[in-house]
């Protein structure tokens, strides 16, 4: 089994060497969209594309991917709404276990679904500990995974959840805020929770500004995902690459 994505990933957290990752939801792209959004990236890098919608009722997601392929070498990991949402075009997959939630279909049920596929596909891997935090409304994840996120002043709560995750054998923990929250995951809940584990920390939802972004990473984060604020705002991914190198270059360690 692959596993460069983890590696590298284990080995930026070594380095403390933060990393930006774009949502792209391939259901609220069109082409036109799509190509004006790679001309950005080659001009401002991100270090991931996550792929990936709670729902998606168009069938472009394999396009889209070999859209970017062709154009980018910058790694595709999905972050899969649902076992439909899997692609072997992709780098990686986030294999998500839904660990805030006590809904067993989102703890093993639709892993045991999509285990062939990920055996027989060339996709990385990526044992992942989703974990919803209450971003100030309700969200599609909430909805259609019929769970309650984390109340986001339950800072024990979470730590010990990701804390179990860990335990369990899952190598990354995604602390999720809901795309478009209100509320981005409080500070202070990612630096309980990076007290807690020793896995690298993903964190997204409602983040929308380079400031919000930099708090997070100097929280604990080791990869922050903004997708509805680039989405609506292109112009943001300058801000945020930008703002992503200014930290890196400011805090590496040397190696
Ligand atoms: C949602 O973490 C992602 O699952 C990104 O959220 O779209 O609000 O940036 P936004």
């Amino acid at each position: 089994m692959k596993s460069k994505i983890l590696e590298d990933l284990n080995m930026h957290r070594r380095n403390n060497k933060k990393c930006f990752a774009l949502l792209i939801d391939p259901d609220k792209l069109g082409s036109s969209d799509l190509d004006l959004l790679i001309g950005q990236i080659r001009l401002y890098p991100v270090d991931y594309i996550f792929m990936g919608g709670s729902l998606m009722v168009q069938n472009n997601m394999d396009i889209c991917i070999e859209k970017i392929q062709s154009q980018l070498s910058i790694p595709i990991i999905i972050f899969p709404g649902d076992t439909y949402q899997l692609s072997r075009h992709a780098d990686a997959v986030l294999l998500l276990s839904l660990i805030s939630g006590r809904n067993p279909e989102l703890l093993i049920g639709k892993q045991v679904i999509a285990a062939p596929y990920l055996k027989q596909s060339n996709l990385e891997i990526l044992p992942t500990g989703y974990m919803l935090i209450d971003g100030g409304k309700p969200n599609s994840v909430s909805y259609m995974s019929n769970t309650f996120p984390i109340p986001r002043d339950k800072e024990d709560i979470a730590a010990c959840t990701a804390l179990a995750g860990e335990q369990l054998g899952l190598k990354i923990i995604y602390l999720d805020a809901g795309s478009g929250a209100l509320d981005s995951i409080p500070v202070s809940m990612v630096k309980r929770v990076r007290q807690e584990i020793d896995l690298p920390i993903i964190v997204g939802g409602g983040i929308r500004s380079a400031e919000q972004a930099i708090d997070i990473c100097r929280a604990g984060a080791d990869i922050i995902v903004v997708g509805n604020a680039i989405e609506s705002n292109p112009e943001f991914l300058k801000e945020m690459s930008t703002a992503m190198e200014i930290l890196n270059d400011k805090i590496s360690l040397p190696k």
